[in-house]
């Protein structure tokens, strides 16, 4: 068995899927893609081994191909359930589940506008649009910190999939301009937490600082 993830260096939803594996002791090789060739349509971009990424990240695990995040997870957890990462009963479950779409469908939204205008540059320059995207995604970062005055973790009372997903969009969002940590005690703690985390450590793409 041999699993290959494609990906663009600072994608967190590939260093997600990378943590996961590393979470579960999963042996895997990673080929980082241009992010400018991103730019193009994705879908039609091809890597030099034949896979077509019709979405960053990618996962080939032998014959089998998968897209998104979430999806790549959930497979990881039925392929390797220990440790269990995903929830220990059908409500633990749904909890996770709705945290990790709430976050990936909604909450990036203004990440993937900035990333589209500062990374790709795909759009044009607006800094009153770029304003109004980081405070959006502000906006989240107060929710979390508020939810970390009462919880040590996102989804369920211990350590999850969820914690991991929202850490590293967390993490990468800072290459966008946004200011994670000041004035949010509660959502740094957490931060530390996960800075510390070897599957955060060993994942983290390279010349990425700790967050907190
Ligand atoms: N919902 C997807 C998000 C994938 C995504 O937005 N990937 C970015 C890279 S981090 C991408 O493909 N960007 C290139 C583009 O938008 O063309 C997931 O969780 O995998």
């Amino acid at each position: 068995m041999a699993i290959t993830l494609y990906s663009t260096v600072y994608c967190p939803y590939a260093w997600c899927t990378r943590a996961v594996m590393h979470e579960k002791g999963v042996a895997y090789s990673t080929v980082d893609l241009d992010p400018q060739q991103a730019t193009q349509d994705t879908t039609q971009l091809l890597t030099s081994g034949g896979v077509v990424c019709k979405s960053i990240p990618a996962f080939v695990d032998d014959d089998v191909t998968l897209y998104e995040s979430v999806v790549i997870c959930e497979y990881l957890e039925e392929r390797y359930p220990q440790p269990n990462l995903m929830g220990d009963t059908a409500v633990e479950r749904a909890a996770v589940r709705s945290t990790l779409w709430d976050l990936n469908v909604r909450r990036t939204q203004p990440l993937a506008k900035l990333a589209a205008m500062l990374y790709y540059d795909r759009t044009t320059r607006d800094q009153e649009c770029v304003r109004r995207q980081l405070r959006r995604w502000g906006a989240y970062l107060d929710e979390l910190d508020e939810h970390f005055t009462a919880n040590r973790w996102l989804a369920l009372d211990r350590f999850s999939v969820a914690d991991i997903s929202a850490y590293t969009t967390v993490a990468v969002s800072r290459g966008l301009g946004a200011n994670v940590i000041r004035g949010r005690r509660h959502l740094r703690d957490w931060l530390r937490r996960m800075d510390a985390r070897t599957c955060v450590v060993a994942s983290a793409p390279e010349e990425m600082p700790a967050v907190a």
